[in-house]
Protein backbone atom coordinates (compact mmCIF):
# COMPACT_ATOMS: atom_id res chain seq x y z
CA UNK A 1 0.00 0.00 0.00
CA UNK A 2 1.33 3.44 -0.64
CA UNK A 3 1.54 4.68 2.94
CA UNK A 4 -0.20 7.92 2.93
CA UNK A 5 -1.04 8.13 -0.01
CA UNK A 6 -1.92 11.29 -0.91
CA UNK A 7 -4.73 13.01 -2.81
CA UNK A 8 -2.60 15.73 -4.59
CA UNK A 9 -5.04 18.18 -6.22
CA UNK A 10 -4.18 21.72 -5.25
CA UNK A 11 -6.91 22.87 -8.54
CA UNK A 12 -10.89 22.23 -7.31
CA UNK A 13 -12.39 20.82 -10.54
CA UNK A 14 -15.92 20.09 -11.71
CA UNK A 15 -18.25 17.75 -10.04
CA UNK A 16 -17.90 14.32 -10.86
CA UNK A 17 -19.60 11.50 -8.74
CA UNK A 18 -20.90 7.94 -8.38
CA UNK A 19 -18.59 7.06 -11.87
CA UNK A 20 -20.45 3.95 -12.62
CA UNK A 21 -17.20 2.66 -15.35
CA UNK A 22 -17.99 -0.72 -16.79
CA UNK A 23 -14.37 -0.92 -17.67
CA UNK A 24 -12.79 -3.12 -15.00
CA UNK A 25 -9.89 -1.04 -12.95
CA UNK A 26 -8.56 2.33 -13.53
CA UNK A 27 -5.81 4.39 -15.56
CA UNK A 28 -4.16 6.75 -12.91
CA UNK A 29 -0.88 8.35 -14.71
CA UNK A 30 1.79 6.31 -13.24
CA UNK A 31 3.88 8.70 -11.07
CA UNK A 32 6.84 8.28 -9.18
CA UNK A 33 6.65 7.94 -5.23
CA UNK A 34 8.32 6.21 -1.85
CA UNK A 35 6.31 3.46 -3.09
CA UNK A 36 6.21 3.23 -7.45
CA UNK A 37 9.00 3.36 -9.41
CA UNK A 38 8.59 4.39 -13.20
CA UNK A 39 10.95 3.36 -16.08
CA UNK A 40 10.11 5.19 -19.41
CA UNK A 41 11.00 3.38 -22.47
CA UNK A 42 11.10 6.75 -24.75
CA UNK A 43 13.67 6.55 -27.17
CA UNK A 44 14.74 3.77 -30.17
CA UNK A 45 13.08 0.88 -30.51
CA UNK A 46 13.35 -1.74 -33.31
CA UNK A 47 10.54 -1.84 -35.89
CA UNK A 48 9.42 -3.59 -39.10
CA UNK A 49 6.26 -3.09 -41.54
CA UNK A 50 5.03 -6.43 -42.90
CA UNK A 51 4.46 -5.45 -46.52
CA UNK A 52 3.64 -9.55 -47.48
CA UNK A 53 0.61 -9.07 -49.57
CA UNK A 54 -1.52 -10.45 -46.46
CA UNK A 55 0.14 -8.44 -44.05
CA UNK A 56 0.32 -11.46 -42.10
CA UNK A 57 3.62 -12.82 -41.92
CA UNK A 58 4.51 -11.61 -38.52
CA UNK A 59 1.63 -14.15 -37.08
CA UNK A 60 2.46 -16.75 -39.63
CA UNK A 61 6.41 -16.59 -38.69
CA UNK A 62 5.56 -15.52 -35.35
CA UNK A 63 7.71 -13.07 -35.17
CA UNK A 64 7.34 -12.49 -31.34
CA UNK A 65 8.77 -15.48 -30.37
CA UNK A 66 12.47 -14.27 -30.70
CA UNK A 67 14.26 -11.31 -31.07
CA UNK A 68 12.57 -8.91 -34.30
CA UNK A 69 16.30 -9.24 -35.76
CA UNK A 70 16.04 -12.41 -36.08
CA UNK A 71 12.97 -12.78 -38.45
CA UNK A 72 14.64 -10.17 -40.69
CA UNK A 73 15.43 -6.69 -41.32
CA UNK A 74 14.99 -3.86 -38.69
CA UNK A 75 15.20 -0.42 -38.67
CA UNK A 76 15.32 2.34 -35.75
CA UNK A 77 11.94 3.90 -34.77
CA UNK A 78 11.71 6.52 -32.53
CA UNK A 79 9.03 6.24 -29.24
CA UNK A 80 6.84 8.11 -28.97
CA UNK A 81 6.67 9.18 -32.50
CA UNK A 82 4.42 8.69 -35.79
CA UNK A 83 6.37 5.65 -38.01
CA UNK A 84 4.82 7.71 -41.37
CA UNK A 85 6.96 10.85 -40.69
CA UNK A 86 10.73 9.29 -40.35
CA UNK A 87 11.61 6.92 -42.43
CA UNK A 88 12.73 8.37 -46.80
CA UNK A 89 10.60 4.83 -47.49
CA UNK A 90 8.06 6.32 -49.19
CA UNK A 91 5.55 3.05 -48.46
CA UNK A 92 6.22 3.71 -44.86
CA UNK A 93 4.61 6.25 -45.12
CA UNK A 94 1.38 5.47 -46.64
CA UNK A 95 1.39 2.03 -45.06
CA UNK A 96 -1.82 0.04 -43.83
CA UNK A 97 -1.67 -3.09 -41.95
CA UNK A 98 0.40 -4.32 -39.49
CA UNK A 99 3.76 -2.77 -38.13
CA UNK A 100 6.30 -4.38 -35.15
CA UNK A 101 8.03 -2.52 -32.82
CA UNK A 102 10.32 -4.14 -30.27
CA UNK A 103 12.57 -3.07 -27.06
CA UNK A 104 14.69 -5.42 -25.10
CA UNK A 105 14.55 -3.60 -20.78
CA UNK A 106 16.84 -4.75 -17.73
CA UNK A 107 14.74 -4.38 -14.95
CA UNK A 108 16.11 -3.78 -11.86
CA UNK A 109 16.44 -6.68 -9.04
CA UNK A 110 14.32 -5.90 -7.02
CA UNK A 111 11.42 -5.60 -9.48
CA UNK A 112 12.08 -9.33 -10.19
CA UNK A 113 12.72 -10.93 -6.86
CA UNK A 114 10.46 -8.99 -4.69
CA UNK A 115 7.29 -10.42 -4.77
CA UNK A 116 5.92 -7.30 -2.75
CA UNK A 117 5.97 -5.72 -6.03
CA UNK A 118 3.50 -5.46 -8.88
CA UNK A 119 5.01 -4.60 -12.10
CA UNK A 120 2.96 -3.24 -14.98
CA UNK A 121 3.52 -2.09 -18.50
CA UNK A 122 1.95 0.56 -19.67
CA UNK A 123 0.90 2.62 -23.01
CA UNK A 124 0.08 5.70 -23.59
CA UNK A 125 -1.44 4.94 -26.97
CA UNK A 126 -0.98 2.72 -30.01
CA UNK A 127 -2.86 3.49 -33.17
CA UNK A 128 -5.12 1.47 -33.95
CA UNK A 129 -5.31 -2.31 -32.67
CA UNK A 130 -2.73 -3.48 -30.62
CA UNK A 131 -1.41 -7.07 -29.02
CA UNK A 132 1.42 -6.94 -26.82
CA UNK A 133 3.91 -9.88 -26.21
CA UNK A 134 6.03 -10.07 -23.32
CA UNK A 135 8.92 -12.41 -23.77
CA UNK A 136 6.92 -14.23 -26.84
CA UNK A 137 3.97 -14.52 -24.34
CA UNK A 138 0.41 -12.89 -25.08
CA UNK A 139 0.09 -10.33 -23.07
CA UNK A 140 -2.11 -7.31 -23.48
CA UNK A 141 -4.94 -6.35 -26.60
CA UNK A 142 -6.55 -3.10 -27.35
CA UNK A 143 -8.48 -1.27 -29.75
CA UNK A 144 -8.26 2.00 -30.79
CA UNK A 145 -5.61 4.88 -30.86
CA UNK A 146 -5.18 8.16 -28.50
CA UNK A 147 -5.73 6.36 -25.28
CA UNK A 148 -3.18 4.10 -22.80
CA UNK A 149 -3.85 0.79 -21.81
CA UNK A 150 -1.69 -1.37 -19.62
CA UNK A 151 -1.40 -5.36 -17.97
CA UNK A 152 0.10 -6.36 -14.59
CA UNK A 153 3.26 -8.52 -15.66
CA UNK A 154 4.26 -9.65 -12.50
CA UNK A 155 3.87 -13.17 -13.24
CA UNK A 156 5.99 -12.74 -16.18
CA UNK A 157 8.79 -10.90 -14.69
CA UNK A 158 9.15 -12.48 -11.62
CA UNK A 159 10.16 -16.09 -12.65
CA UNK A 160 12.77 -17.04 -10.57
CA UNK A 161 16.56 -16.27 -10.33
CA UNK A 162 16.79 -15.24 -14.19
CA UNK A 163 18.23 -12.65 -15.96
CA UNK A 164 16.08 -10.11 -15.58
CA UNK A 165 16.08 -8.90 -19.26
CA UNK A 166 12.47 -8.82 -21.07
CA UNK A 167 11.55 -8.31 -24.82
CA UNK A 168 8.19 -6.18 -25.48
CA UNK A 169 6.47 -6.83 -28.69
CA UNK A 170 4.01 -4.76 -29.95
CA UNK A 171 1.95 -5.72 -32.96
CA UNK A 172 -0.16 -2.54 -34.33
CA UNK A 173 -2.52 -2.26 -37.04
CA UNK A 174 -3.40 1.21 -38.58
CA UNK A 175 -6.24 0.02 -40.79
CA UNK A 176 -9.34 2.06 -39.91
CA UNK A 177 -13.01 0.01 -40.90
CA UNK A 178 -16.86 0.76 -40.53
CA UNK A 179 -16.52 -0.68 -36.41
CA UNK A 180 -13.38 1.06 -35.84
CA UNK A 181 -13.07 4.91 -34.63
CA UNK A 182 -12.47 6.48 -36.41
CA UNK A 183 -14.12 4.72 -38.96
CA UNK A 184 -12.67 3.90 -42.89
CA UNK A 185 -13.08 1.53 -45.66
CA UNK A 186 -10.58 -0.01 -47.54
CA UNK A 187 -11.23 -0.14 -50.81
CA UNK A 188 -9.83 -2.71 -53.78
CA UNK A 189 -9.47 -1.42 -56.96
CA UNK A 190 -9.88 -4.49 -59.10
CA UNK A 191 -9.65 -3.01 -62.69
CA UNK A 192 -6.49 -4.62 -63.67
CA UNK A 193 -6.11 -2.18 -66.20
CA UNK A 194 -5.30 0.35 -64.19
CA UNK A 195 -4.12 -1.51 -60.63
CA UNK A 196 -1.53 -4.39 -60.26
CA UNK A 197 -3.65 -7.07 -58.47
CA UNK A 198 -4.74 -6.83 -54.82
CA UNK A 199 -4.36 -3.29 -54.72
CA UNK A 200 -6.52 -1.39 -52.07
CA UNK A 201 -6.27 1.86 -50.41
CA UNK A 202 -7.66 3.09 -47.28
CA UNK A 203 -10.40 5.65 -47.11
CA UNK A 204 -11.11 7.72 -44.34
CA UNK A 205 -13.80 10.44 -44.06
CA UNK A 206 -11.80 13.33 -41.99
CA UNK A 207 -9.47 15.86 -42.48
CA UNK A 208 -6.16 14.55 -40.75
CA UNK A 209 -3.01 11.80 -41.93
CA UNK A 210 -3.85 8.84 -40.41
CA UNK A 211 -0.32 8.75 -38.77
CA UNK A 212 0.02 5.58 -36.81
CA UNK A 213 2.18 3.98 -34.68
CA UNK A 214 3.58 3.84 -30.32
CA UNK A 215 2.47 7.86 -30.74
CA UNK A 216 2.91 8.69 -27.13
CA UNK A 217 5.18 6.66 -24.63
CA UNK A 218 5.61 3.54 -23.14
CA UNK A 219 6.52 3.11 -19.41
CA UNK A 220 7.13 -0.16 -17.02
CA UNK A 221 5.91 0.90 -13.27
CA UNK A 222 5.39 -0.78 -10.04
CA UNK A 223 3.23 -0.29 -7.10
CA UNK A 224 3.27 -2.74 -3.92
CA UNK A 225 0.77 -5.48 -4.37
CA UNK A 226 -1.87 -4.09 -2.48
CA UNK A 227 -2.32 -0.26 -4.20
CA UNK A 228 -4.53 1.91 -4.82
CA UNK A 229 -6.10 1.16 -8.46
CA UNK A 230 -8.29 4.19 -9.43
CA UNK A 231 -8.98 8.10 -7.81
CA UNK A 232 -12.49 9.85 -8.23
CA UNK A 233 -12.38 13.27 -7.02
CA UNK A 234 -15.63 15.88 -7.17
CA UNK A 235 -15.61 19.59 -5.50
CA UNK A 236 -17.97 22.20 -5.00
CA UNK A 237 -17.61 25.27 -2.88
CA UNK A 238 -19.49 26.41 0.07
CA UNK A 239 -19.20 30.08 1.20
CA UNK A 240 -15.41 30.23 0.86
CA UNK A 241 -14.25 26.60 1.53
CA UNK A 242 -13.58 24.24 -0.89
CA UNK A 243 -15.04 20.45 -0.55
CA UNK A 244 -13.29 17.66 -1.98
CA UNK A 245 -14.77 14.58 -2.01
CA UNK A 246 -12.65 11.56 -2.82
CA UNK A 247 -13.01 7.53 -3.53
CA UNK A 248 -10.49 5.72 -3.73
CA UNK A 249 -10.46 2.13 -5.03
CA UNK A 250 -7.85 -0.27 -3.25
CA UNK A 251 -6.58 -3.51 -5.31
CA UNK A 252 -5.14 -6.13 -3.91
CA UNK A 253 -6.02 -6.72 -0.30
CA UNK A 254 -8.52 -5.75 1.99
CA UNK A 255 -6.26 -5.28 5.47
CA UNK A 256 -4.50 -1.41 4.68
CA UNK A 257 -5.54 1.30 6.25
CA UNK A 258 -5.91 4.68 3.94
CA UNK A 259 -4.61 8.29 4.68
CA UNK A 260 -5.46 10.71 2.76
CA UNK A 261 -3.66 14.40 2.87
CA UNK A 262 -4.61 17.19 0.34
CA UNK A 263 -1.74 19.36 -0.93
CA UNK A 264 -1.69 22.48 -2.25
CA UNK A 265 0.75 23.30 -5.29
CA UNK A 266 3.65 24.38 -2.79
CA UNK A 267 2.96 20.50 -2.33
CA UNK A 268 1.31 21.96 1.61
CA UNK A 269 -0.80 19.43 3.61
CA UNK A 270 -4.31 21.35 3.36
CA UNK A 271 -6.48 19.12 4.53
CA UNK A 272 -6.50 15.13 5.87
CA UNK A 273 -9.07 12.41 5.97
CA UNK A 274 -9.17 8.33 6.14
CA UNK A 275 -10.71 5.61 4.19
CA UNK A 276 -11.47 4.93 1.29
CA UNK A 277 -14.09 7.85 0.82
CA UNK A 278 -14.78 10.94 1.79
CA UNK A 279 -15.06 14.64 2.10
CA UNK A 280 -12.35 17.03 2.47
CA UNK A 281 -12.35 20.88 3.83
CA UNK A 282 -10.62 23.82 2.65
CA UNK A 283 -11.44 27.02 4.37
CA UNK A 284 -10.14 29.91 2.34
CA UNK A 285 -9.52 28.09 -0.67
CA UNK A 286 -8.46 29.51 -3.85
CA UNK A 287 -10.21 28.35 -6.90
CA UNK A 288 -8.77 26.66 -9.80
CA UNK A 289 -9.84 29.35 -12.61
CA UNK A 290 -9.58 29.49 -16.38
CA UNK A 291 -6.95 31.46 -17.01
CA UNK A 292 -9.08 34.88 -18.67
CA UNK A 293 -11.83 33.23 -18.01
CA UNK A 294 -14.91 35.74 -19.61
CA UNK A 295 -18.01 36.14 -18.48
CA UNK A 296 -19.44 33.34 -20.82
CA UNK A 297 -17.66 29.94 -20.18
CA UNK A 298 -14.94 30.01 -22.86
CA UNK A 299 -13.54 32.21 -25.83
CA UNK A 300 -11.79 28.61 -27.28
CA UNK A 301 -9.01 27.82 -29.22
CA UNK A 302 -8.33 24.93 -31.19
CA UNK A 303 -4.66 22.57 -31.10
CA UNK A 304 -3.04 20.19 -33.12
CA UNK A 305 -0.27 18.23 -32.02
CA UNK A 306 2.53 17.81 -34.92
CA UNK A 307 1.34 14.08 -36.09
CA UNK A 308 0.41 13.32 -32.73
CA UNK A 309 4.34 11.80 -31.54
CA UNK A 310 4.25 14.07 -28.59
CA UNK A 311 6.90 15.99 -28.14
CA UNK A 312 7.37 18.33 -25.25
CA UNK A 313 9.31 21.60 -27.17
CA UNK A 314 6.02 21.57 -29.57
CA UNK A 315 3.65 21.22 -26.46
CA UNK A 316 5.15 23.67 -24.32
CA UNK A 317 5.38 26.35 -27.47
CA UNK A 318 1.58 25.68 -28.42
CA UNK A 319 1.25 26.74 -24.86
CA UNK A 320 3.22 29.85 -24.81
CA UNK A 321 1.40 30.86 -27.96
CA UNK A 322 -1.80 30.05 -26.39
CA UNK A 323 -0.50 32.56 -23.93
CA UNK A 324 0.57 35.14 -26.42
CA UNK A 325 -2.83 35.40 -28.12
CA UNK A 326 -5.21 35.34 -24.61
CA UNK A 327 -6.51 32.13 -25.61
CA UNK A 328 -8.23 30.88 -22.43
CA UNK A 329 -9.90 27.22 -24.45
CA UNK A 330 -9.71 24.38 -27.22
CA UNK A 331 -10.90 21.25 -27.89
CA UNK A 332 -9.26 18.26 -28.75
CA UNK A 333 -10.60 18.01 -32.10
CA UNK A 334 -10.78 14.95 -33.67
CA UNK A 335 -8.98 12.66 -30.59
CA UNK A 336 -8.13 13.10 -26.85
CA UNK A 337 -4.55 14.55 -26.45
CA UNK A 338 -1.72 13.08 -24.28
CA UNK A 339 -2.18 13.17 -21.18
CA UNK A 340 0.45 15.28 -20.28
CA UNK A 341 -1.48 18.22 -22.19
CA UNK A 342 -4.03 17.95 -20.34
CA UNK A 343 -1.89 18.30 -17.08
CA UNK A 344 -0.61 21.63 -18.54
CA UNK A 345 -4.38 22.95 -19.52
CA UNK A 346 -4.69 22.17 -15.09
CA UNK A 347 -1.40 24.37 -14.82
CA UNK A 348 -2.28 27.00 -17.20
CA UNK A 349 -5.83 27.30 -16.30
CA UNK A 350 -6.76 26.39 -20.60
CA UNK A 351 -10.55 24.65 -20.13
CA UNK A 352 -11.09 22.02 -22.66
CA UNK A 353 -13.80 20.45 -24.59
CA UNK A 354 -12.77 16.88 -24.56
CA UNK A 355 -13.49 15.04 -27.43
CA UNK A 356 -12.96 11.35 -28.49
CA UNK A 357 -12.19 10.03 -31.59
CA UNK A 358 -15.71 9.95 -32.81
CA UNK A 359 -14.81 11.82 -36.46
CA UNK A 360 -15.41 10.44 -40.19
CA UNK A 361 -18.75 9.17 -39.14
CA UNK A 362 -20.02 10.10 -42.13
CA UNK A 363 -21.51 7.03 -43.76
CA UNK A 364 -24.69 5.46 -43.09
CA UNK A 365 -23.32 2.29 -42.12
CA UNK A 366 -20.68 3.85 -39.67
CA UNK A 367 -23.73 3.72 -37.02
CA UNK A 368 -24.46 -0.25 -36.37
CA UNK A 369 -24.06 -2.01 -33.22
CA UNK A 370 -20.63 -3.04 -33.02
CA UNK A 371 -19.44 0.72 -33.31
CA UNK A 372 -21.92 1.62 -30.87
CA UNK A 373 -20.83 -0.82 -28.28
CA UNK A 374 -17.16 0.40 -28.78
CA UNK A 375 -18.32 4.04 -29.04
CA UNK A 376 -19.31 3.82 -25.40
CA UNK A 377 -16.06 2.02 -24.38
CA UNK A 378 -14.25 4.71 -26.26
CA UNK A 379 -15.75 6.99 -23.63
CA UNK A 380 -15.38 5.28 -20.73
CA UNK A 381 -12.20 5.05 -21.17
CA UNK A 382 -11.82 8.67 -21.88
CA UNK A 383 -13.82 9.76 -18.74
CA UNK A 384 -11.56 6.87 -17.10
CA UNK A 385 -8.40 8.55 -17.96
CA UNK A 386 -9.83 12.70 -17.44
CA UNK A 387 -12.58 12.46 -15.32
CA UNK A 388 -9.79 14.22 -12.56
CA UNK A 389 -8.69 16.82 -14.60
CA UNK A 390 -10.17 20.70 -13.96
CA UNK A 391 -9.55 21.81 -17.59
CA UNK A 392 -12.44 19.39 -18.66
CA UNK A 393 -15.71 21.46 -18.71
CA UNK A 394 -17.46 19.29 -21.39
CA UNK A 395 -17.43 16.24 -22.89
CA UNK A 396 -17.69 15.68 -26.70
CA UNK A 397 -18.40 12.20 -28.57
CA UNK A 398 -17.96 13.04 -32.26
CA UNK A 399 -17.28 15.76 -34.96
CA UNK A 400 -19.20 16.14 -37.71
CA UNK A 401 -21.59 12.75 -37.75
CA UNK A 402 -24.09 12.51 -40.62
CA UNK A 403 -26.73 13.62 -38.08
CA UNK A 404 -29.52 14.14 -40.62
CA UNK A 405 -29.59 10.46 -40.43
CA UNK A 406 -32.40 8.72 -38.28
CA UNK A 407 -29.70 6.07 -37.00
CA UNK A 408 -27.53 8.72 -36.04
CA UNK A 409 -30.28 9.92 -33.96
CA UNK A 410 -30.33 6.70 -31.86
CA UNK A 411 -26.75 6.11 -32.40
CA UNK A 412 -25.84 10.29 -30.63
CA UNK A 413 -28.87 9.62 -28.11
CA UNK A 414 -27.16 6.31 -26.96
CA UNK A 415 -23.37 7.46 -26.60
CA UNK A 416 -24.53 10.95 -24.89
CA UNK A 417 -26.92 9.12 -22.40
CA UNK A 418 -24.02 6.81 -21.37
CA UNK A 419 -21.75 9.66 -21.00
CA UNK A 420 -23.44 11.15 -19.14
CA UNK A 421 -23.99 8.05 -16.66
CA UNK A 422 -20.41 8.20 -16.77
CA UNK A 423 -20.04 11.55 -15.62
CA UNK A 424 -23.40 13.54 -14.13
CA UNK A 425 -21.07 16.78 -13.60
CA UNK A 426 -20.17 17.89 -17.15
CA UNK A 427 -22.26 18.79 -20.22
CA UNK A 428 -22.47 16.27 -23.18
CA UNK A 429 -21.88 17.47 -26.83
CA UNK A 430 -21.25 16.52 -30.60
CA UNK A 431 -20.17 19.02 -33.05
CA UNK A 432 -22.16 19.35 -35.78
CA UNK A 433 -22.39 20.89 -38.93
CA UNK A 434 -26.17 19.96 -40.62
CA UNK A 435 -28.63 21.88 -40.98
CA UNK A 436 -30.63 22.92 -37.77
CA UNK A 437 -34.18 21.39 -38.82
CA UNK A 438 -32.52 17.89 -39.74
CA UNK A 439 -30.25 17.16 -36.85
CA UNK A 440 -31.39 14.49 -35.09
CA UNK A 441 -28.40 14.68 -32.42
CA UNK A 442 -28.97 18.21 -31.06
CA UNK A 443 -32.10 17.26 -28.83
CA UNK A 444 -29.97 15.84 -26.60
CA UNK A 445 -26.97 17.83 -25.97
CA UNK A 446 -26.37 20.35 -23.52
CA UNK A 447 -24.96 22.63 -25.56
CA UNK A 448 -24.97 23.31 -29.28
CA UNK A 449 -21.40 23.17 -31.32
CA UNK A 450 -21.48 24.17 -34.52
CA UNK A 451 -18.99 24.18 -37.39
CA UNK A 452 -19.34 26.74 -40.50
CA UNK A 453 -17.49 28.05 -43.09
CA UNK A 454 -19.05 30.66 -44.46
CA UNK A 455 -17.64 32.47 -47.65
CA UNK A 456 -15.39 29.56 -47.68
CA UNK A 457 -16.83 26.14 -48.56
CA UNK A 458 -19.56 28.04 -50.43
CA UNK A 459 -20.03 31.74 -51.73
CA UNK A 460 -16.25 31.40 -52.19
CA UNK A 461 -14.69 35.24 -51.78
CA UNK A 462 -18.23 36.95 -50.53
CA UNK A 463 -17.32 38.60 -46.85
CA UNK A 464 -19.99 40.35 -47.19
CA UNK A 465 -22.70 37.44 -46.54
CA UNK A 466 -20.74 36.15 -43.42
CA UNK A 467 -22.74 38.34 -41.46
CA UNK A 468 -26.01 37.67 -42.38
CA UNK A 469 -25.71 34.10 -42.93
CA UNK A 470 -23.93 33.80 -39.01
CA UNK A 471 -27.06 35.54 -37.26
CA UNK A 472 -28.92 33.17 -39.29
CA UNK A 473 -27.43 30.25 -38.32
CA UNK A 474 -27.53 31.17 -34.97
CA UNK A 475 -31.14 32.54 -34.42
CA UNK A 476 -32.63 28.99 -36.22
CA UNK A 477 -30.26 26.99 -33.93
CA UNK A 478 -31.42 29.06 -30.74
CA UNK A 479 -35.23 29.38 -31.49
CA UNK A 480 -35.27 25.93 -32.36
CA UNK A 481 -33.21 24.45 -29.00
CA UNK A 482 -32.93 27.50 -26.68
CA UNK A 483 -29.36 25.94 -25.89
CA UNK A 484 -26.39 27.56 -25.84
CA UNK A 485 -24.08 27.70 -28.63
CA UNK A 486 -20.84 27.56 -29.32
CA UNK A 487 -19.16 28.50 -33.01
CA UNK A 488 -16.65 25.45 -32.92
CA UNK A 489 -14.93 25.77 -36.16
CA UNK A 490 -14.78 28.81 -38.47
CA UNK A 491 -11.78 29.85 -40.95
CA UNK A 492 -9.92 30.06 -44.15
CA UNK A 493 -7.32 28.43 -45.97
CA UNK A 494 -4.53 30.26 -46.03
CA UNK A 495 -1.00 30.17 -47.46
CA UNK A 496 1.75 31.99 -45.11
CA UNK A 497 3.53 34.65 -47.43
CA UNK A 498 0.62 34.47 -50.22
CA UNK A 499 -1.08 38.18 -49.68
CA UNK A 500 -3.31 40.55 -52.26
CA UNK A 501 -5.56 43.73 -50.90
CA UNK A 502 -8.60 43.66 -51.56
CA UNK A 503 -8.39 40.35 -50.05
CA UNK A 504 -8.34 37.18 -52.20
CA UNK A 505 -9.00 33.28 -50.73
CA UNK A 506 -5.59 31.52 -49.36
CA UNK A 507 -4.17 35.52 -48.85
CA UNK A 508 -3.65 36.27 -45.34
CA UNK A 509 -5.88 39.15 -45.84
CA UNK A 510 -8.50 37.07 -46.64
CA UNK A 511 -7.89 35.33 -43.94
CA UNK A 512 -8.06 38.02 -41.27
CA UNK A 513 -10.69 39.36 -43.20
CA UNK A 514 -12.91 36.54 -43.07
CA UNK A 515 -12.39 36.33 -38.84
CA UNK A 516 -13.32 39.84 -38.76
CA UNK A 517 -16.53 39.60 -40.46
CA UNK A 518 -17.35 36.66 -38.49
CA UNK A 519 -16.24 38.40 -35.15
CA UNK A 520 -18.75 41.04 -36.01
CA UNK A 521 -21.46 38.42 -36.17
CA UNK A 522 -19.97 36.75 -33.14
CA UNK A 523 -20.59 40.26 -31.06
CA UNK A 524 -24.02 40.40 -32.03
CA UNK A 525 -24.66 36.91 -29.84
CA UNK A 526 -22.14 36.99 -27.34
CA UNK A 527 -23.45 38.52 -24.99
CA UNK A 528 -26.83 36.36 -25.28
CA UNK A 529 -26.80 32.80 -25.84
CA UNK A 530 -23.25 32.11 -27.66
CA UNK A 531 -20.83 30.99 -25.29
CA UNK A 532 -17.95 30.31 -27.28
CA UNK A 533 -15.83 31.08 -30.57
CA UNK A 534 -13.31 28.47 -31.43
CA UNK A 535 -11.27 29.41 -34.95
CA UNK A 536 -10.09 26.38 -37.06
CA UNK A 537 -7.18 25.78 -36.86
CA UNK A 538 -4.47 26.77 -34.10
CA UNK A 539 -1.99 25.81 -36.89
CA UNK A 540 -1.44 24.12 -39.92
CA UNK A 541 -1.48 20.36 -40.38
CA UNK A 542 -0.86 17.52 -42.69
CA UNK A 543 -4.03 15.58 -44.02
CA UNK A 544 -4.29 13.16 -46.99
CA UNK A 545 -3.29 14.52 -50.50
CA UNK A 546 -6.26 15.60 -52.49
CA UNK A 547 -6.85 18.61 -54.43
CA UNK A 548 -8.03 20.91 -52.48
CA UNK A 549 -5.66 20.56 -49.75
CA UNK A 550 -1.58 22.33 -50.21
CA UNK A 551 0.60 20.32 -48.12
CA UNK A 552 -2.10 19.66 -45.73
CA UNK A 553 -4.69 22.01 -44.34
CA UNK A 554 -4.13 25.37 -44.02
CA UNK A 555 -6.56 26.83 -42.22
CA UNK A 556 -4.04 27.96 -39.29
CA UNK A 557 -3.43 31.30 -37.42
CA UNK A 558 0.22 29.69 -37.14
CA UNK A 559 2.13 27.73 -39.86
CA UNK A 560 3.34 24.48 -39.18
CA UNK A 561 6.72 25.35 -37.32
CA UNK A 562 4.53 27.62 -34.89
CA UNK A 563 5.21 31.16 -36.67
CA UNK A 564 2.48 33.61 -36.76
CA UNK A 565 0.29 34.32 -39.89
CA UNK A 566 -1.36 38.45 -39.92
CA UNK A 567 -4.51 36.89 -38.57
CA UNK A 568 -3.21 36.11 -35.28
CA UNK A 569 -2.16 39.73 -34.42
CA UNK A 570 -6.02 40.08 -35.17
CA UNK A 571 -6.79 37.23 -32.50
CA UNK A 572 -4.45 38.64 -30.22
CA UNK A 573 -5.95 41.86 -29.98
CA UNK A 574 -9.37 40.72 -29.65
CA UNK A 575 -8.57 38.00 -27.45
CA UNK A 576 -7.02 40.46 -24.83
CA UNK A 577 -9.35 42.89 -25.46
CA UNK A 578 -12.29 40.46 -24.49
CA UNK A 579 -10.54 39.54 -21.43
CA UNK A 580 -9.99 42.94 -19.88
CA UNK A 581 -13.86 43.75 -21.01
CA UNK A 582 -15.31 40.88 -19.00
CA UNK A 583 -12.64 41.53 -16.02
CA UNK A 584 -12.69 44.64 -15.91
CA UNK A 585 -16.59 45.35 -17.04
CA UNK A 586 -16.79 49.20 -15.82
CA UNK A 587 -13.29 50.44 -17.06
CA UNK A 588 -12.49 49.31 -20.23
CA UNK A 589 -9.74 51.58 -20.52
CA UNK A 590 -7.09 49.23 -18.48
CA UNK A 591 -6.62 47.55 -21.87
CA UNK A 592 -3.08 46.73 -21.16
CA UNK A 593 -3.28 46.01 -17.59
CA UNK A 594 -4.39 42.00 -17.48
CA UNK A 595 -1.44 41.29 -20.06
CA UNK A 596 1.15 43.43 -18.61
CA UNK A 597 0.03 41.79 -14.76
CA UNK A 598 0.15 38.23 -16.04
CA UNK A 599 3.70 38.63 -18.24
CA UNK A 600 5.69 40.11 -15.48
C1 LIG B 1 -14.34 20.60 -40.61
C2 LIG B 1 -13.73 19.51 -39.83
C3 LIG B 1 -12.23 19.65 -39.70
C4 LIG B 1 -11.65 20.09 -41.03
C5 LIG B 1 -12.23 21.44 -41.40
C6 LIG B 1 -11.73 21.96 -42.74
O1 LIG B 1 -15.50 20.87 -40.53
O2 LIG B 1 -14.31 19.33 -38.57
O3 LIG B 1 -11.69 18.42 -39.29
O4 LIG B 1 -10.25 20.15 -41.00
O5 LIG B 1 -13.62 21.32 -41.48
O6 LIG B 1 -10.74 22.67 -42.77
O7 LIG B 1 -12.34 21.64 -43.76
Amino acid sequence: MARGSAVAWAALGPLLWGCALGLQGGMLYPQESPSRECKELDGLWSFRADFSDNRRRGFEEQWYRRPLWESGPTVDMPVPSSFNDISQDWRLRHFVGWVWYEREVILPERWTQDLRTRVVLRIGSAHSYAIVWVNGVDTLEHEGGYLPFEADISNLVQVGPLPSRLRITIAINNTLTPTTLPPGTIQYLTDTSKYPKGYFVQNTYFDFFNYAGLQRSVLLYTTPTTYIDDITVTTSVEQDSGLVNYQISVKGSNLFKLEVRLLDAENKVVANGTGTQGQLKVPGVSLWWPYLMHERPAYLYSLEIRGKGFDWPLLVKDFNLLRWLGANAFRTSHYPYAEEVMQMCDRYGIVVIDECPGVGLALPQFFNNVSLHHHMQVMEEVVRRDKNHPAVVMWSVANEPASHLESAGYYLKMVIAHTKSLDPSRPVTFVSNSNYAADKGAPYVDVICLNSYYSWYHDYGHLELIQLQLATQFENWYKKYQKPIIQSEYGAETIAGFHQDPPLMFTEEYQKSLLEQYHLGLDQKRRKYVVGELIWNFADFMTEQSPTRVLGNKKGIFTRQRQPKSAAFLLRERYWKIANETRYPHSVAKSQCLENSLFT
